[in-house]
């Protein structure tokens, strides 16, 4: 999960400038993202999980992990990208519920990147999937979340990263 969990620490550091929406709004008045979507965070964030997950694929080589998932570069770049278009998604749907940027939204705001990950994974790699994923360490991954989430995000709003601690 290293891929899907990286991207959204490095859009915090990083991200800002031009917003993915470039401003506009939808037909409801409310922007379609927001300015917490930008593109600076977008690229940064995706290409910190492919380079975690490239080093992930050489470390398997280097070390007997077989008990592990063994991640290929599709599996990487699914897992980077589903992770911040999940993100986006929620984004999109946190406007349209009138939730300002930053709101809290419980649930969605834990889960959009594994949803995004995974829908990406079954999608255009469902072999990997149900070939690597195990549902126990699906299970894992359901229960880690929320909590690894939570902790990211009280460091990010300790350091002044984020600000908010949600
Ligand atoms: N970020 C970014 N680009 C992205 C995702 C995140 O620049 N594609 C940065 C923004 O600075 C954002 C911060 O990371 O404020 C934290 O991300 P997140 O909590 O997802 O955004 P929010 O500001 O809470 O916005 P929203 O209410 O739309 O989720
Ligand atoms: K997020
Ligand atoms: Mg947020």
């Amino acid at each position: 999960m290293l891929p899907a969990y990286l991207p959204n620490p490095v859009a915090a550091l990083c991200g800002g400038g031009a917003p993915i929406d470039a401003g506009r709004q939808y037909r409801d008045g409310r922007r379609f993202f927001g300015d917490g979507k930008t593109w600076r965070g977008l690229f940064a964030g995706i290409m910190a999980g492919v380079a975690v997950g490239v080093l992930q694929i050489w470390a398997s080589g280097a070390y007997d992990i077989s008990m592990l998932p063994q991640q290929t570069f599709l599996s990487v770049a699914l897992l980077s990208v589903g992770a911040l278009l999940g993100d986006l998604a929620k984004s999109f749907f946190k406007r349209r519920l009138g939730k300002e940027r930053g709101a809290k939204w419980p649930i969605a705001d834990q889960y959009d990147l594994v949803a995004g990950a995974f829908l990406l994974l079954l999608v255009f790699s469902p072999a990997w999937l149900f070939s690597e994923v195990t549902l126990l360490s699906f299970i894992c991954i359901l229960i880690l979340t929320p909590l690894l989430h939570r902790a990211t995000n009280i460091i990010g709003y300790v350091l002044k990263v984020k600000e908010v601690p949600w």
